[in-house]
């Protein structure tokens, strides 16, 4: 069945509780700890070798689709009504907004560890305890703006910027990717005068804490910052022609230095084994609002 996805912005207070109910049986559950792990293993940067498939490569918008389609589907085993709702950053972009309320995600980190301390994500009430990470401490941390070294949120400017590109990855398909849409919405630092990540990045530092690296997904902000991202790359493919809309068409050849590194579009994607292709539209599966 197609459900929908909304802007957390619009949600109604029971809705938000039905969201935040079902992330908290999923942990319960233990499942929610497995998409950590899972995350955690499927961190490989650029310096790493082997193949790359979540992060730093083509493929990066797919795998995370597939990721949050799974997640979703725990969530409506739960509750078949909820749907991983969207974060616009462009537009709900201070710690005063909605989402940061005690009724959904609950605030910033505390100033001396960055304990998250209000909220149904508060580590007191015993519902959230980190378990799958690559940082000590069994608590969940924000650190909103990064004070000591303040960073702001993408502009709409910014997103506009990848939003404009006409290619969707460009070699060397990698975090070095100086053009198109994947790298520049990824956001690892290319463009001329930056120094710091921009875009899908920099949303990840901005939040700080947990959603800095590998273990982001202990963060459940981190689901809707990518059902967002995920929308961008949807709105992104619309304007495009067919043929440019997933790159590379074929593998890197024998020799060539990504060869065996990136998926190519006829490429199957692990651990699911699932046709990348098949990830390419979402329409019969969810719509966004
Ligand atoms: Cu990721
Ligand atoms: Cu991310």
């Amino acid at each position: 069945m197609v459900h929908t996805r909304q802007n957390q912005r619009t949600l109604t207070k029971a809705q938000k509780r039905r969201f935040v109910d079902a992330v908290l049986a999923v942990k319960r559950s233990g499942r929610y700890d497995e998409f950590v792990r899972m995350h955690i293993d499927f961190y490989v940067g650029d310096g790493d070798g082997g193949l790359r498939v979540a992060h730093m490569t083509p493929s990066f918008f797919p795998w995370h689709r597939k990721f949050l389609l799974e997640f979703e589907r725990a969530l409506q085993r739960v509750d078949p009504g909820v749907t991983v709702p969207y974060w616009d950053w462009t537009v709900d972009r201070t710690p005063a907004v909605s989402l940061w309320a005690d009724d959904f995600l609950g605030g910033n980190g505390r100033r001396s560890d960055r304990r998250v301390t209000s909220g149904p994500f508060a580590h007191h009430h015993g519902h959230w305890k980190i378990r799958a990470a690559v940082t000590d401490g069994d608590f969940l941390m924000r650190d909103f703006g990064r004070p000591k070294s303040p960073v702001g949120l993408p502009s709409k400017a910014d997103l506009a910027d990848a939003m404009n590109q006409s290619e969707y990855d460009v070699e060397p398909w990698n975090s070095l990717s100086t053009r198109g849409f994947r790298n520049r919405l990824e956001g690892w630092p290319v463009r001329r005068g930056d120094r710091t990540w921009f875009n899908h990045n920099l949303v990840h530092r901005w939040v700080g804490g947990h959603m800095l690296g590998a273990g982001s997904v202990n963060d459940p902000v981190f689901w809707l910052h990518h059902s967002f991202v995920d929308l961008c790359w949807s709105r992104w493919r619309q304007r495009r022609p067919k043929a440019a809309r997933y790159l590379p068409a074929q593998a890197p050849a024998l020799g060539e230095a990504q060869r065996g590194r990136v998926l190519a579009l006829g490429d199957t994607m692990p651990p699911w084994d699932t046709p990348l292709r098949d990830m390419l539209e979402h329409k019969s599966l969810y719509r966004y609002e």
